[in-house]
């Protein structure tokens, strides 16, 4: 299906020597992960991700939080990134400064074949001790939550509502929204801080910025364009529209 790009948003595009994009759970979508604001399928259809991704979820009740987190990772394990992955991971190769930030914790864009990720909410593939807050490579599955050789509980290398985000992580996407020509929002509700800001802080820096998201968000009135579109399919016929231009 043709999705209408207009030549205009292409030429910024084509123009543009730095961008940077924000991904949120809808370009996971089409590899078949549920969005964070889709209803929480099957088993976990009863519980509220805003109360199960806490610091205060977990410690009212570690192993169901864990078993939560283990069950995402065996399902993300099985799954694939989708083309919208794979259009990003080619266009990265196209700018001087390319900045894929993300608040997926779903390692898709590094499977994909993006390089510089910045995860924003960590990753789901990663656990780390919840007291020294080391990440851990090996650890005995002998209990749920495992536990760190200090004796506390290991759980998954995320950010959780009401944690701060990694300090490095923050200043890299701050510092791409800031200095971009356009930026591209994708997928994201625009609803979670302070991700939701780097696009606020692209517009104001005087940035070209571009929504791609099938339903309007609190971005949409101040984005330049918005495709209201699957990622999935945009991505590719973006891809192939700035291939063209520049041929
Ligand atoms: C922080 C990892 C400083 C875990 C996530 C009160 C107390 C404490 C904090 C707050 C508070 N009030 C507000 C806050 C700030 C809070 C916040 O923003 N809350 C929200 C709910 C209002 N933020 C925080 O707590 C952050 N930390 O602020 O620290 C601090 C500290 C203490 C006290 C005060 C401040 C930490 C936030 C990070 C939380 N961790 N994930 C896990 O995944 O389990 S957030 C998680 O939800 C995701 O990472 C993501 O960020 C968010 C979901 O958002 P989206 O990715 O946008 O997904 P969503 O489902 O919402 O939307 C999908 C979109 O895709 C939709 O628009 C849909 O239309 C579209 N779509 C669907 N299909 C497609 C598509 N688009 C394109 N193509 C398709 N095919």
């Amino acid at each position: 299906m043709a999705i209408d790009i207009p030549r205009e948003l292409i030429d910024k595009l084509a123009q543009a020597r730095r961008v940077a994009v924000l991904t949120g759970a809808g370009i996971s979508a089409e590899s078949g992960i549920p969005t964070f604001r889709d209803a929480l399928s099957g088993l976990w259809a009863n519980y509220d991700p805003l109360k199960l991704a806490t610091p205060e979820g977990f410690v009212r009740d570690p192993k169901l939080v864990w078993e939560w987190y283990a069950a995402r990772r065996t399902r993300i394990a099985s799954l694939q990134p989708n083309p919208g992955h794979a259009a990003l991971a080619a266009l990265e190769r196209r700018f001087e400064q390319f900045t894929l930030v993300t608040q997926n914790i779903d390692s898709l864009h590094q499977r994909a074949g993006s390089h510089e990720v910045v995860e924003l909410h960590g990753n789901l593939m990663r656990v780390k001790c919840s007291r020294e807050q080391v990440v851990v490579s090996s650890f005995a599955e002998d209990e749920s939550p495992p536990r760190c050789h200090c004796g506390a509980y290991l759980r998954p290398d995320v950010v959780w509502f009401g944690e701060m985000l990694p300090v490095d992580a923050l200043a890299r996407a701050e510092e791409a929204a800031e200095h971009c020509e356009v930026f591209l929002s994708i997928g994201t509700s625009a609803q979670v801080y302070p991700a939701a800001e780097l696009p606020l802080r692209a517009l104001s820096a005087g940035a070209t910025v571009i929504e791609i998201n099938p339903e309007s968000t609190s971005l949409t009135r101040h984005a330049h364009f918005s495709l209201h579109a699957a990622s999935g399919i945009v991505l590719p016929q973006l891809l192939e529209r700035l291939n063209a231009a520049s041929a």
